[in-house]
């Protein structure tokens, strides 16, 4: 009788070591717990299998990769493991997921502790922000884009922090100003009909807008510039001055200069509008053929959850999304390891630092490094060496033209490592231009391996491996697509 209440209790044990201790500590606080419970069997097993996989495909092209990985990827979401864990949670209706194999839903605690003990449950982690009721939103107003002239610079203002990472060299020698591919921008909204972005949206090729009509039967109706995953609606306008976040950061990458002066560094590539819960957008992404997703937002305190967050990079990296995230601004108001955080804290989303004109970090640009050795299924980069970050840097500001509401426009006066991302997501699409079939980690390598090196010698963590070098990254990029 005792050995059998022993065996019991250490079954017990095992099962609630399957589930975060973060939803574990809400059982007592609430009737039921929203959790995203990863299953089984997933494209990469942690911790080495993104490593594995990057050295197993290096000689297949980046479109190739993005439909084999994403066949592959919905194929695991179909294996029957989802059926089987809502089946056991007795819910037909909940938040099917591909990027990661995976089901997110509103539970009660004795369920929770009950599909947990199921063999094709891996981790119950708290859940995923979610989808909202659908509503019926509209576009404020559809632009049509219209025809693009040939990029050229004359009788505009191209400012300094451009000239610093190189970004006119590559437009007026190489003739490429990021012709060719989608940056997605995962915001709070974008004012899309600004005059210096409204040439560079991309648009749903199937999607008729203001229709009302899901013309492309993906189950969003109106996705028109993309999509917003807060409010379920077609609208990703900046509907307020908070907004305008996400007109910045627009600017920086693809700000064509219509107004006088060129924020963009690729003011040839095309933005995708995106707002909301990161695992939609991340898919989204995928599906409609954005190259680069740039992410200026820090989530702070996530836990195991952090992990979660890393397998669904990775699984996006291999399909061909290059991930770019600002490294954060806590550097007075946390203390290190923590200062930079999720999505940028990620081994394989390059995380931009911030440095001023004069080449030195200003006082609030998180440092790193990062650490991962706490991290359920990872456990790499223990302190106190840990993962050093930032990966390169960039201009956080303020002092350069920026766009913005009505009135502010080329104003200069927002920093933030918000605006460190956007340079360097500018700079991938202008790699991506030139060798658009480089694989999107290559992108990460090329770009540490390019920039120029500041602060202590060689990769550090107030810097990372230093200031961007639009130039060489790009040259580095057309090298290696000739090998
Ligand atoms: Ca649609
Ligand atoms: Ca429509
Ligand atoms: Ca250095």
């Amino acid at each position: 009788m005792i050995s059998l209440c022993l065996l019991r209790s250490v079954a017990a044990a095992d099962f609630s070591a399957k589930i975060d201790p973060q939803v574990r500590a809400r059982f007592g606080k609430a009737e039921s717990v929203r959790v995203t419970i990863l299953c089984r069997t997933q494209l990469l097993e942690p911790p080495d299998g993104f490593g594995r996989f990057c050295a197993d495909h290096e000689s297949r092209g980046r479109t190739e990769l993005r439909a084999a990985v994403i066949t592959r990827l919905k194929a695991i979401a179909e294996n029957g493991e989802q059926d089987a864990v809502l089946k056991a949670a007795d819910r037909a209706n909940a938040e099917r997921h591909w990027i990661v194999n995976a089901v997110t839903v509103q539970l009660p605690r004795r369920t929770i502790e009950k599909i947990a003990a199921l063999d094709e449950v891996k981790y119950v982690y708290r859940g995923f922000a979610g989808l909202p009721p659908k509503r019926s939103g509209r576009l404020s107003e559809a632009v049509v884009p219209a025809e693009r002239e040939p990029f050229s610079v004359k009788g505009r203002n191209v400012p300094w922090n451009l000239e610093a990472i190189g970004a006119p060299r590559v437009w007026a020698r190489k003739k490429n100003a990021g012709e060719g591919v989608v940056v997605a921008m995962l915001e709070g909204g974008v004012d899309y009909t600004h005059p210096d972005l409204r040439r560079n949206l991309w648009t749903n090729p199937g999607e008729t807008p203001g229709n009302g009509i899901d013309d492309d039967g993906n189950g969003l109706v109106d996705d028109y510039y993309g999509y917003n995953f807060r409010t379920g609606s077609c609208e990703v306008g900046a509907l307020t001055a908070k907004h305008h976040h996400g007109t910045v950061t627009s600017g920086i990458v693809a700000g064509d200069g219509s107004g006088g002066t060129i924020t963009g560094v690729a003011p040839r590539a095309r933005l995708m509008l995106l707002a909301g819960a990161g695992v939609y957008a991340y898919q989204y992404a995928l599906e409609h053929g954005a190259d680069v997703l740039s992410m200026s937002f820090s989530i702070p305190g996530l836990g195991d959850g952090r992990g979660l967050w890393r397998l669904m990079s990775e699984h996006a990296v291999c399909a061909g999304l290059v991930l770019v995230s600002g490294c954060g601004n806590f550097q007075q108001s946390a203390e290190i390891p923590e200062q930079i955080r999720i999505p940028e804290g990620i081994p394989c989303v390059i995380g931009a630092g911030g440095v001023d004109r004069s080449l030195k970090v200003p006082g609030f640009c998180s440092l790193g490094p990062v650490e991962w050795g706490t991290v359920k299924f990872y456990g790499d980069h223990p302190l106190p060496e840990g993962l050093i970050k930032p990966d390169v840097c960039a201009f956080p500001g303020p002092g350069y033209p920026q766009l913005g509401p009505a009135g502010e426009d080329y104003g200069s006066q927002r920093r933030g490592n918000s605006f460190s991302g956007p340079h360097i997501a500018g700079v991938a699409a202008l790699m991506l231009s030139a060798a658009p079939e480089l694989q999107a980690w290559r992108i990460q390598e090329l770009m540490e391996a390019t920039a120029k090196d500041t602060g202590p010698a060689g990769k550090d963590c107030r810097t990372g491996a230093g200031l961007i070098d639009a130039w060489a990254a790009v040259s580095a990029a057309e090298a290696a697509a000739k090998e």
